[in-house]
């Protein structure tokens, strides 16, 4: 259950053992409180259900830096002027600190780990490097890899798009990033390969071909998929929804376009979904509403788990600490079954503003917490049987006589009319909303989580 820890020839976060579960009674500040990896939950241990995952991207390279002012934390790891020694130390931190968290798993793009060459073939030489490094230290610590991407958004040659960018060439160069991206990920077993559009979509309609953009975009995701399936990935691939930021509009709004687009080019057998959930409140929909849309179309992939701000318009990735989100997130999750190879990964950042060593694992703490103490009251909400009438039990008029011959496809419109007719005014039937939200209120406070 417990990862070795790992330290290189430094320890980046000396003062800091590894995290362990100490129950809802204590208040240190670095344990868990609920997250206690053996416990068994709905028939299966925490650890089986969360799959938790650290990214690489916001932990070990993001500083703080916003359009206002640069970074405010400053990476004891990070090595000036050796781009090899600075990607060591970064790993070194990397795996020290995943192991002391003790989370099964971690995340990256291939520009986190690696830094890019002067050529394509250089920047492949860069990748692999990394890629051994970090195999050793899987061997090492017994860490896992739940997904590898490539980043086809940040380095400005893709400022208007990669797949769907009007210039070939700078599809093909996406589509070189992709293939190192996809070895990387194959290499280290990793579950999942994610593709997140950052600029697939537009600034300015008027200047756009979309329906060709989406064409492109459709046909390099098969062509990825095709290479990886030739290449020994037997893992899921995953399109994350986001409806914009950085462009004005990005093809993958949310599940439900996702989900269309993805069956509409016969790639629902090979790609599922991502859902982030300050990618989904961006669409306007809450983190829920995602997830449900993705299970029930038996699309639900991972999870990126963290937060936005309801008084801020944009992805502010803030580590997840809404308990409703994570109850209402994790009644999806087990309703659907599981997250399969997935898992809960947080694409979350530090506020700016917090600046000690100490907290990025209490942030992290928080949200394992948080999405734990989401396992056991959405287990506990699901097992009541008055949650259970309150959906479902809506429907009853459709499981026998005409409502059962409708969704059989037997009534007509003719026949659907003739039936009113005879029938008359509907009885109101209550939908009962503030029951259902009283009922997983109770199951929150009554809490002993
Ligand atoms: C950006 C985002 C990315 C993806 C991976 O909003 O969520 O970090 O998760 O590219
Ligand atoms: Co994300």
């Amino acid at each position: 259950m417990s990862r070795t820890v790992f330290t290189g020839d430094t320890s980046y976060f000396p003062n800091i053992d590894q995290i362990k579960f100490e129950g809802p009674g204590s208040d240190n500040p670095l344990a868990f409180k609920t997250y206690d990896p053996g416990r068994v939950v709905a028939g299966k241990t925490m650890e089986e259900h969360l799959r938790f995952a650290v990214c690489y991207w916001h932990s070990f390279c993001a500083t703080g830096a916003d359009p206002f002012g640069p970074g405010t934390r400053v990476h004891p790891w990070e090595v000036q002027g050796d781009a090899m020694a600075n990607a060591t130390e970064k790993m070194n931190a990397a795996f020290e600190f995943f192991t002391k968290l003790n989370v099964p798993y971690w995340c990256f793009h291939d520009v986190d780990m690696a830094w890019e060459g002067d050529s394509v073939a250089q920047s492949e030489k860069n990748l692999q490097a990394c890629v051994d490094l970090a195999k050793e230290r899987q061997k090492a610590t017994g860490m896992k890899l739940l997904w590898g991407t490539a980043n086809l958004f940040s380095n400005p040659r893709y400022m208007n798009g990669a797949a769907t960018n009007p210039n070939f060439d700078v599809l093909a160069f996406g589509a070189s990033q992709v293939k190192a991206a996809i070895d990387a990920t194959i290499e280290l077993g990793g579950e999942n390969y994610v593709f997140w559009g950052g600029r697939e979509g537009y600034a300015c309609l008027q200047n756009t071909d979309t329906k060709r953009e989406l064409e492109h975009f459709a046909m390099f995701l098969e062509k990825a998929r095709d290479y990886g399936r030739s290449n020994g990935f037997t893992g899921t691939f995953l399109i994350e929804p986001k409806p914009m930021e950085p462009m004005k509009h990005q093809y993958d709004f949310d599940s439900q376009t996702v989900i269309g687009f993805l069956r509409h080019h016969k790639l629902d057998g090979d790609f599922k979904l991502n859902i982030e959930a300050n990618h989904a409140t961006l669409a306007g929909h809450t983190f829920a509403h995602d997830l449900r849309m993705a299970s029930d179309a038996s699309l639900l992939g991972s999870i990126d788990a963290n937060r936005g701000d309801p008084q801020n318009g944009w992805d502010t990735d803030q580590f997840p600490s809404d308990l409703y989100d994570s109850v209402h997130a994790m009644m999806v999750v087990l309703e659907g079954g599981g997250l399969g190879s997935g898992g809960l990964n947080f694409d979350a950042k530090l506020r700016r503003e917090s600046t000690d060593t100490d907290d990025l694992f209490i942030a992290h703490i928080g949200g394992m917490d948080s999405f734990a103490r989401g396992l056991v009251i959405a287990d506990r909400v699901l097992a009541d049987p008055r949650t259970h009438e309150l959906r479902f039990g809506r429907y009853t008029s459709f499981d026998s006589g005409d409502g059962k011959r409708f969704e059989e496809g037997d009534l007509d419109l003719q026949a659907l009319r003739d039936i009113a007719a005879v029938n008359g005014e509907p009885q109101q039937i209550s939908g009962k909303q503030e029951l259902m939200e009283n009922i997983i209120n109770d199951f929150i406070v009554k809490g002993d989580c």
